[in-house]
């Protein structure tokens, strides 16, 4: 299967992903060696928050990746919420015709029930993506939830959607993943209000701070995926950020920091998991501290004590 997938099987790909999302220790090497041959692939993640139009915006933005001749991977972490009324990103896509092109491939992973799991499993799926040889991956993810969050920062261009005319309290929301672009979008720009949300991010970049410690000027641009308007500009910023990671060497931090979060997300994974596993010791503990024998410090470094243990 492994070869399956590094062939660009579209079959073997999703059944690999299946796997990743399951978890399961018989599935460890072939992730592990999917793992070994990923690497190569830009990418990019898409945020913003519900109703943004960032499934819209991925299915446009695709259809652009493959007139350069490149291909592309999509996986959409849904939240399975009523939210926004947003369709979901299969649906998005079957209407700009990707739908039958074997040189796109697209994925929705369903945040439900994914307890704790969710960033290690969408990230190993980045990986088959990438492994499988696909240009770019980009992954939507809601920018609301810290692993939603850890999940867009894991791409190697972070790319925060805002729609014209959302409400204060939306704005408030976005404020935690302003900070994270390498670049701004402004959707819907064929909506009238559209330019003053544009005005109101170039104002915000001014004040906030960013992570961008070298001179990458983090863009602007408004995109319509109704009136098929700056999709070419956008794909343009992204080329142009890949870019810059590579020319000043940025690239090598942010791998870094990437592969450090996934490690200690999966440990994260683990120790959870294992904690689950042992519910009678953690009654125990609770007891204790409970009674106030002891604080919960010492129960938390008894609990990893028999983890280590074990
Ligand atoms: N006018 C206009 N509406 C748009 C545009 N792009 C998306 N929309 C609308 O915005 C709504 C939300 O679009 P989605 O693409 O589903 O948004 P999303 O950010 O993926 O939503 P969630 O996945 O639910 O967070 C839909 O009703 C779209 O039709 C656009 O370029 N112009
Ligand atoms: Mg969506």
């Amino acid at each position: 299967m492994i070869k399956d997938v590094l062939a660009g099987d579209v079959r073997a790909i999703a059944k690999m992903i299946s796997r990743a999302e399951a978890a399961k220790p018989e599935d460890r090497d072939a992730l592990a060696e999917v793992f070994r041959h990923a690497g190569k692939a830009h990418v990019i993640g898409l945020t913003g928050v519900p109703g943004s139009g960032k499934s819209t915006l991925a299915g446009v933005l695709g259809l652009e990746i493959r007139k350069s001749g490149r291909t592309v991977g999509i996986v959409a972490i849904d939240p399975s919420s009523p939210f926004s009324g947003g369709a979901i990103l299969g649906d998005r896509l079957r209407m700009t015709g990707l739908a039958g092109d074997d040189g796109v491939f697209i994925r929705s992973m369903a945040t439900r029930g994914a307890m704790g799991g969710l960033a290690r499993a969408s990230l190993e799926a980045v990986d088959v993506l990438d492994a499988a040889g696909f240009d770019i991956v980009l992954i939507e993810t809601v920018g609301v939830g810290q692993d939603e969050v850890d999940i867009v920062q894991a791409a190697h261009t972070v790319v925060v959607v805002s729609a014209p005319g959302l409400g204060d309290e939306i704005q408030a929301i976005k404020a935690g993943v302003l900070e994270i672009a390498d670049i701004h979008v402004v959707s819907k720009s064929d909506r009238a209000d559209a330019a003053a949300t544009a005005a109101d991010i170039r104002g915000m970049l001014g004040l906030g701070p960013t992570r961008h410690e070298d001179d990458w000027q983090v863009p602007v641009v408004p995109t319509s995926a109704e009136a098929g308007e700056g999709i070419e500009d956008l794909v343009a910023a992204m080329d142009a950020h890949r870019k810059h990671l590579s020319d000043t060497g940025a690239i090598e931090q942010r791998r870094r920091d990437i592969i450090g979060m996934r490690v200690l997300k999966t440990a994260e994974d683990i120790i959870r998991k294992d904690f689950k596993g042992n519910r009678e010791q953690l009654a125990v503990l609770i007891d204790r501290v409970m009674a106030r024998e002891i604080p919960p410090r010492e129960a938390a470094e008894r609990l990893l004590e028999s983890f280590k243990k074990s």
